[in-house]
């Protein structure tokens, strides 16, 4: 049964009201250079809760001049790189004192269950802060032995200012990411949040101003995509470019970088493919590909959107999956739900679209396909099953709760078909036979592969795209070398001649 709007909603609405809602520039709050803001709408009433600034191609200038003083003149690439560690162990220990605060924005903003803010966005997020932290005075290049009498070594140095486009669905989550490692090796950046959900980021920067962050380092301009995101991708004033998002917006972020030949690393979309062999415990996979769709209402970039079943096992998979779904509570976020609504009208219109397709393609519909509730984007959880291959449902990115499942019979034949596909972010393999595990692990195309298991972030573990879903790596020691460039030092050794 829906479940109705909760009390909790007025600590948030404190929370959103008492949020500096400007741009933040060079350490100081400002109004976007044309006066104008963005409605943030409460994606469980369609009410507007707060405006926030709407920056755009001035204020992304002003914040790269900014950025650029911060690194060219500033304490912040100077400093012991101990030093820097410091501040952003102190930053994440803000966010934990800020923590409930930050999980209770998060939901208001992006409709996402309270549980999950607050056991997987806000301390994952923390966690991140504290991984980079760590490796800031472990980022080091090497001695290498040469012909001749010389000393070479190489420097690894920051890369320089920094143009970040994040998306909404782990708001404050992808800041950390992208941040992380940036300020660890001593870039600045400008970040461009989502404009459907800017208030972590904002309350984040201020969490940074506080321990002492220096001003300029970090930049947050709120504004909308083909305005102020347009505006980070093409300033000839940004040394490097990063984006998660989709795969379309991706593909303009990497021609402007292509433009100025400047690196551009990209996490784009998925359809990502769960693969379970018939000696499993069907139960555990049922669960598991449940929960890799069905997390986060599907907005997830990995997930399990096209689940492979063999056919020895198919039906009970299919009776067991229609029931998860059928059980799975849908409400207002701030109560004990398992799914609040979808991020924004946008997402609800075109997930609501490939139920429908769905429904006209032939695949079989076990469970949902409605909206949930008479207001608010929420949407039934959805199951397809005896769904093909050639559907629109299982070939494009849907970022919805709707689980379609497949049949097949032999390995040659999964393995090709979970690969014919643009996209290779992720995967999950469910069998006990290490033959199985280890012949699909190599097959798949794909940057992360689960196995019997889905949906693990761990910071050190890094996370990226095969294929159109993307370019580098992020998270762990990888995405280092995205925030850092290789000086070779050559210096003759000679003999003193005293
Ligand atoms: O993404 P956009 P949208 C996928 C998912 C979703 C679809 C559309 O399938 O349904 O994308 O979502 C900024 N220049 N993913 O429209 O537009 C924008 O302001 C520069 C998967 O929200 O790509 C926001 O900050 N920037 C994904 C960011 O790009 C631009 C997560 C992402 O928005 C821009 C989100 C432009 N011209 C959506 N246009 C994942 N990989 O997890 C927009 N932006």
């Amino acid at each position: 049964a829906f479940v109705g709007e909760t009390k909790h909603f007025q600590d948030a609405l404190l929370y959103a009201k008492r949020l500096p809602a400007k741009l933040f520039i060079d350490g100081k709050w400002q109004d976007a250079v044309s006066g104008r803001t963005i409605a943030v709408v409460d994606p469980r009433t369609e009410e507007t809760v707060i405006e926030v600034a709407e920056g755009d191609a001035a204020d992304v200038d002003k914040a790269v001049k900014a950025a650029r003083k911060a690194f060219d003149f500033g304490p912040w690439p100077r400093m012991t790189a101990k030093e820097r560690g410091r501040l952003l162990y102190k930053l994440a220990d803000a966010m934990e004192a800020a923590a409930e605060e930050l999980a209770v924005l998060e939901t208001l903003d992006n409709g996402k269950p309270i549980s999950y803010s607050r056991a997987a966005d806000v301390p994952l997020s923390i966690d991140h802060f504290r991984y980079y932290a760590g490796w800031a005075d472990k980022i080091h290049g090497k001695t290498i032995p040469v012909d001749g009498p010389y000393l070479a070594y190489t420097l690894h140095e920051p890369i320089g200012v920094v143009g970040q486009i994040i998306p909404w669905n782990f708001p404050l989550l992808m800041a950390a990411w992208k941040l992380g490692p940036a300020l660890a090796a001593g870039n600045t950046v400008v970040l461009k949040p989502a404009e459907q959900t800017p208030m972590t980021a904002l309350r984040l920067a201020q969490l940074a101003q506080e321990v002492g962050i220096p001003d300029g380092v970090i930049n947050i301009i709120t504004g909308l995509g083909p305005t102020a995101g347009a505006a980070v991708a093409t300033h000839k004033g940004i040394d490097k470019t990063a984006f998660t998002g989709s795969t379309e917006v991706g593909r303009i972020v990497a021609r402007a970088a292509a433009e100025q030949l400047k690196p551009c690393t990209l996490e784009l979309g998925g359809k990502s493919p769960i693969i379970v062999c018939p000696d499993v415990d069907v139960d555990k996979a049922v669960a598991d590909a449940h929960m890799a769709l069905f997390f986060n209402h599907g907005q997830c970039c990995a997930a399990g959107s096209r689940v492979f079943v063999h056919e020895a096992v198919y039906d009970a998979f299919v009776a067991k999956s229609t029931e998860a779904a059928a059980n799975r509570k849908v409400g207002d976020p701030f109560s004990h739900v398992d799914q609040g609504p979808q991020v924004d009208n946008e997402q609800f219109a075109k997930v609501m679209s490939y139920i429908d397709s769905g429904k006209r393609d032939g695949a079989r519909l076990m469970v949902g396909g409605k909206r949930a509730g008479s207001r608010g984007y929420y949407i039934e959880p959805t199951v397809f099953a005896d769904v093909h291959d050639h559907m629109k449902i299982a070939r494009e990115e849907i970022f919805g709760p709707v689980q379609s499942i497949m049949k097949w019979k032999t390995l040659d034949e999964v393995i090709a078909r979970a690969n014919n596909t643009n996209y290779g972010l992720a995967a999950g393999v469910f069998s006990n036979n290490i033959n199985t595990v280890n012949t699909l692990t190599r097959a798949l195309r794909s940057g992360t592969v689960w196995v019997n298991c889905y949906n693990l972030y761990d910071g050190a573990v890094p996370f990226g795209g095969y294929k159109e879903s993307g370019i580098g790596r992020e998270k762990g020691e990888y995405a280092l070398s995205n925030y850092t460039q290789v000086k070779a030092v050559y210096v003759p050794l000679e003999s003193p001649a005293w």
